[in-house]
C-alpha cells in the first residue's frame, strides 16, 4: 500500500475550507461542519495536531504538578478502580450518565451523525469522522470516507490461509485475533519505523494502518463466521454500501433491519474511554511503539475474556439456558429462582454491573429503544425485558455489587439472535470490529501527540506491609 494513500486518492475532491479557528477545549472543539468540500479526513487531521500539541504541551508546562487524587491500598489491590491514570482523548464515561463520544451521548450522536436513511442509525463512518476530528461530519465527509474505507478492504492471501490454519471449532475470537495478526506483515508503521521515520511523523503511518486495519477487519470478521457457520460460502463487500451495511451483508444478512441494527451496534460499541481492558491493552501496547495490528489484535484477546467483550456471548448462553430450564413464558419467581441458582454456583449473572458506571447502560437503553421499534413481541425481548426489573434487586440484595444495573452486553445478543444471528459464540468478534474504530483513533493520536512508553510502578504485599506500618 502506498504510504499517503488517502491523500492522493482524495485529491482531486480536495478543496480546502479556511483554517478552523483555533480552538483551546474539547466543546468548543466539537462543531457541526458547513456543508464544506473538504472531503480528506488525512488533512483535517493534519491541520488539527499542531493546535492539539500545543495544548498539550501548555498543559504540562501550566498544570504538571497538579494532583489528581490519592492513591490507596485499595485502589493497589483493587484493579485500580477509581483510579485516573491514561489520557484518552475520543471519549469519556460519566458512571452515572454513560459515555459521551467527544462530549455527544448517544442520543446525541443519533441525532446529530449521517444516517443512510431519514432518521436512520448513525453511520459508524460519521463515528470515526467525529472520534478523529471532534467534528461532526457532514454526509458528503461520511460517503467519502466509506468509500476510502472499500478501497483499503483489501485481505492478503496469507491472512485466510492463517485462519485456515486453525480448525474451525476453534473460538470465532482467536479466528479472528489470529487475522488480524497475520493482517501485520503489511504494516507502514513497521516499515517506516525500520526505515528510520522521524518521531514527528509517526503519525502518518499510524494512521494509515489504522484506516486500513479498520476497513479490513470486518472483511476478516465476515470470513471467519462463514468459514464457521457457512460452509466457507463467502460473500464479496458490496461497492455500493457503507461501513455497518457491508458488514451485516457479508455476515450474509441483508434484511434492512440488520443493516440498520449494525450501524447502530457498531457505533455504541466503538469506544468506552481507555480504562476498559481492550483499549487499555491496545494503548499500553502500542506505547512501546508496535503497530496498530500489534496493539489492535493485543486488545482483543482481552476483549475474549468473560468479564469484559465475551459477556455478550454469555448473555445469549445463559437467557437461552433459562428458556431451555423454565420455557419462554417463565414466571418472575422462576426467574429469581434461576438467577439465585446462578449466583450461588459462584458464578455472575453476566450483563450486569460494570467497572466505572453505576447506572444503567445508555448503550443498553439505546438498544432497548431499537427493540421496542422491530421486536417489541419478541419472547426473548421480553425477558431480557423482565432481567431488568428482577435482576438488580438481586444483586444489591449481595451486598458487595456496585453496579446492579444492566451494561451494553446485557441486550445485543436478543437483537442479533432475532435477526438471524443466532451463533452467540461469534458475537463479541461483533464487538472486537466495532472496538477497532475507538482504539485505532486514539492510537493515532497517541502517536500525534507523542505520548510516551506505559510502565506503572508495581509492589510487593511486602512493600505495602512495611509502607502502612511506617505511614500508620
Ligand atoms: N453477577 C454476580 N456478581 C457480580 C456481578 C454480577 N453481574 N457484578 C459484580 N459482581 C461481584 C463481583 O464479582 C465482586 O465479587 P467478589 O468481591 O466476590 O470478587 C463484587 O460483586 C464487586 O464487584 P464490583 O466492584 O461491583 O464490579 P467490578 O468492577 O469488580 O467488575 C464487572 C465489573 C463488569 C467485571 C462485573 O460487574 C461482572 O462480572 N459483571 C458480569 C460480566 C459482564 O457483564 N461483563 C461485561 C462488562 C461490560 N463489557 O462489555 O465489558
Ligand atoms: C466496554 O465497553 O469496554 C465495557 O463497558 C467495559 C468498560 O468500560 O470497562
Amino acid at each position: 500500500m502506498v504510504f499517503f494513500r488517502s491523500v492522493s486518492l482524495l485529491s482531486k475532491l480536495r478543496s480546502r475550507v479556511a483554517q478552523q479557528s483555533s480552538l483551546d477545549n474539547s466543546v468548543r472543539w466539537l462543531q457541526v461542519q458547513s456543508s464544506s468540500s473538504d472531503l480528506d479526513l488525512h488533512s483535517q487531521l493534519k491541520e488539527l495536531i499542531p493546535e492539539q500539541q500545543e495544548r498539550l504541551k501548555k498543559l504540562k508546562a501550566e498544570h504538571g504538578k497538579v494532583q489528581l487524587g490519592n492513591i490507596t491500598v485499595d485502589m493497589v489491590l483493587g484493579g485500580m478502580r477509581g483510579m485516573t491514570g491514561l489520557l484518552w482523548e475520543t471519549s469519556l464515561l460519566d458512571p452515572d450518565e454513560g459515555i459521551r463520544f467527544r462530549g455527544l451521548s448517544i442520543p446525541e450522536c443519533q441525532k446529530l451523525l449521517p444516517a443512510a436513511k431519514p432518521d436512520g442509525e448513525p453511520l459508524p463512518e460519521g463515528l470515526l469522522w467525529l472520534l478523529l476530528t471532534g467534528k461532526v461530519p457532514n454526509k458528503e465527509q461520511v460517503d467519502a470516507l466509506s468509500k476510502e474505507l472499500r478501497s483499503r478492504a483489501t485481505i492478503p492471501d496469507h491472512v485466510y490461509k492463517a485462519i485456515d490454519a486453525l480448525p474451525a471449532t476453534a473460538h470465532p475470537m482467536t479466528q479472528f485475533a489470529t487475522g488480524v495478526m497475520a493482517l501485520q506483515v503489511e504494516s507502514e508503521f513497521q516499515k517506516a519505523y525500520e526505515k528510520g521515520i522521524h518521531k514527528s511523523k509517526y503519525w502518518e503511518p499510524t494512521y494509515e494502518d489504522s484506516l486500513s486495519l479498520i476497513a479490513q477487519v470486518p472483511v476478516v470478521a465476515a470470513y471467519v463466521y462463514r468459514r464457521i457457520y457457512k460452509d466457507g460460502q463467502i460473500i464479496p463487500m458490496d461497492d455500493s454500501l457503507d461501513y455497518g451495511g457491508n458488514f451485516s451483508h457479508m455476515l450474509g444478512f441483508e434484511s434492512p433491519q440488520m443493516q440498520e441494527l449494525m450501524r447502530l451496534y457498531v457505533t455504541i460499541h466503538s469506544d468506552h474511554e481507555g480504562g476498559n481492558v481492550s483499549a487499555h491493552t491496545g494503548h499500553l501496547v502500542a506505547s512501546a511503539l508496535s503497530d496498530p495490528y500489534l496493539s489492535f489484535a493485543a486488545a482483543l484477546n482481552g476483549l475474549a475474556g468473560p468479564l469484559h467483550g465475551l459477556a455478550n456471548q454469555e448473555v445469549l448462553l445463559w437467557i437461552k439456558s433459562v428458556v431451555a430450564e423454565c420455557g419462554e413464558n417463565i414466571t418472575t419467581e422462576q426467574l429469581k429462582d434461576y438467577v439465585w441458582k446462578t449466583l450461588n454456583s459462584g458464578k455472575v449473572v453476566p450483563g450486569f454491573g460494570h467497572g466505572v458506571l453505576r447506572k444503567t447502560d445508555p448503550r443498553y437503553t439505546c438498544q432497548r429503544e431499537f427493540a421496542l421499534k422491530h421486536l417489541p413481541d419478541n419472547p426473548l425481548f421480553q425477558l431480557v425485558s423482565k432481567l431488568y426489573e428482577v435482576v438488580p434487586p438481586i444483586l444489591t440484595e449481595l451486598g458487595k455489587v456496585k453496579n446492579p444495573w444492566p451494561n451494553v452486553d446485557a441486550h445485543s445478543g436478543v437483537l442479533l439472535n432475532y435477526f438471524g444471528l443466532t451463533e452467540a459464540r461469534y458475537y463479541t468478534v461483533l464487538f472486537g470490529v466495532s472496538r477497532s474504530i475507538g482504539i485505532c483513533s486514539q492510537l493515532i493520536w497517541d502517536r500525534a501527540l507523542g505520548l510516551p512508553l506505559e510502565r506503572p510502578k508495581s509492589v510487593t504485599m511486602d512493600w505495602l506491609e512495611k509502607y502502612c506500618k511506617k505511614a500508620a
